[in-house]
């Protein structure tokens, strides 16, 4: 259909749209009269086909009464209606766009909430295991407290204990000095009174020093349990029933372990150090004036060095129980127990002043030392005199009674004893009748002894007459 179609049925419906109009009014008069209206007709409208986007409703009754006819303006507002509830549709749409977003982020935060209560649940445990550790651990601290306090007391116990017993023992060792004492007054009243005519040589006095605090050691052996275990002792070593004199010089034989200077020789152990060997060891020495070398163990750390040792105990190795000529020349091991010589002492004595150095240690371990501030000996023709200086130590003075005395032998007697000291202490010494100390004694394992002689190596203001020192060192340096 052309426009001209379109043209022509708009024009007829304007015409026709006129005289209906006017045949409206015309009947509406006719109808205002009472009168009877021409003859009803029909009309055919054409109208414009259009686009229709609503709904449409159509009725195929009876035409509707005018004001029931869908017009225009109805159209055109169920036009903007169905708009506006589009709009609202759209607008509602993105509302539940963003509830769906929200409900996926309620989602997600109930999700991390889960989460996050399952990790407190967690940290919960935790926290209960970690009260219930640490109560076990206060509780295991509360026992180790209270067994530390039990272990405390026990201790200040025994401690008690133990120095009851050492009260006890150093109290049952004074007796046993005393008795010793006694029996031998007694047995030499009873050799006096029943007459002995075996000559024997009366005893020297026995020391009477025995200081309150004799050195304790336990297991404390005796010398009558040291000999149960002789076997294990030395062959050489100086017991009280096989003891025989030696008269052999053993000679001073290099050591096969230590230390060992193969230069020198030098004047003492002071030169030796001073040519730069500060190593405590053997060392050849010469001194001044002297034809012969001789070997000798320097101690260079203690008291600064260059102290030359010229006696030794420390095992009970060594009988020391010799002739003069032994004691003259020298015996024993360098590194181990042994006699430097009087005529070795001698020799380094008379290079200048030298200074004499005591070192003892009892059966605790504990040292003590006496020194004299001088100290030579006078040469053979005056059986090596013993001249010495002041004294200064903790051990108490027990040599200042040998000064000025010659030395003794078993086989020289240059002592103020009637008979031999030598014989009843069993060593070589400046004794004199006989004396506080008798450092080239028996040796006794143990500490106090029981004999009938003092023979042990005692030194009286320390220990009494009889304990036996464990260990001792004779050194001599010159004066500073
Ligand atoms: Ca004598």
């Amino acid at each position: 259909m052309g426009p001209s179609f379109w043209s022509l049925c708009v024009l007829l419906c304007a015409w026709t749209w006129g005289k209906s109009m006017g045949l409206s009014r015309r009947r509406r008069a006719w109808e205002e009269k009472g009168e009877d209206g021409p003859k009803k007709c029909s009309y055919t409208f054409l109208v414009p086909e259009q686009k229709i986007t609503g709904p449409i409703c159509a009725s195929r009754g009876p035409s509707l009464p005018d004001k029931d006819r869908v017009t225009r303006m109805d159209i055109a507002d169920v036009r903007e209606l169905m708009s506006k509830q589009r709009r609202e549709i759209d607008t509602l749409r993105m509302v539940v766009d963003v509830d769906g977003n929200m409900v996926n982020e309620m989602k997600l935060l109930r999700k991390e909430s889960r989460n996050m209560n399952s990790r407190v649940t967690q940290l919960y445990m935790q926290l209960l295991h970690e009260i219930i550790r640490k109560r076990d651990n206060s509780l295991e601290l509360a026992q180790l407290e209270g067994r530390i306090l039990n272990a405390t007391a026990e201790a200040l116990r025994l401690s008690a204990r133990y120095k009851d017993l050492e009260a006890r023992f150093s109290n049952l060792a004074a007796v046993v000095n005393n008795q010793s004492i006694l029996i031998s007054a007694l047995e030499e009243r009873c050799l006096q009174v029943y007459g002995n005519h075996r000559q024997e040589p009366l005893p020297p006095p026995l020391v009477q020093v025995v200081p309150e605090n004799i050195p304790v050691h336990v297991p404390r052996l005796s010398n009558e349990i040291q000999r149960v275990h002789g076997r294990a002792l030395p062959r050489e070593r100086g017991s009280r029933s096989g003891l025989e004199p030696t008269e052999s010089t053993l000679e001073l034989k290099r050591p096969q372990t230590g230390n060992f200077s193969s230069e020198g020789p030098f004047h003492d152990c002071l030169h030796a150090m001073q040519a730069g060997h500060a190593t405590t060891g053997m060392y050849l020495l010469k001194p001044e004036g002297s034809d012969r070398p001789m070997q000798a163990w320097c101690e260079q750390d203690v008291d600064n060095g260059g102290w030359t040792i010229i006696q030794r105990r420390k095992d009970g190795s060594v009988n020391f129980f010799r002739n003069w000529e032994s004691y003259k020349q020298g015996f024993g091991n360098i590194d181990g127990e042994h006699w430097l010589g009087l005529e070795n002492i001698y020799n380094l004595g008379k290079q200048g002043d030298y200074k004499l150095l005591v070192e003892l240690q009892d059966w605790m371990e504990k040292k003590v030392y006496a020194a004299y501030s001088s100290f030579h000996l006078e040469p053979e023709s005056e059986a090596y005199r013993l001249r010495l200086g002041t004294y200064q130590g903790n051990a108490g003075d027990s040599l200042t009674s040998h000064n000025g005395k010659q030395f003794t032998t078993l086989d020289r007697d240059k002592d103020a004893f009637t008979g031999n000291c030598a014989h009843f202490y069993k060593g070589g010494w400046w004794y004199n009748a006989c004396g506080q100390t008798n450092l080239n004694g028996v040796w006794y394992s143990g500490g106090v002894y029981r004999n009938k002689f003092q023979d042990g190596i005692f030194w009286a203001d320390y220990g009494g007459g009889f304990y036996s020192m464990k260990a001792v060192r004779m050194m001599i340096r010159p004066i500073d």
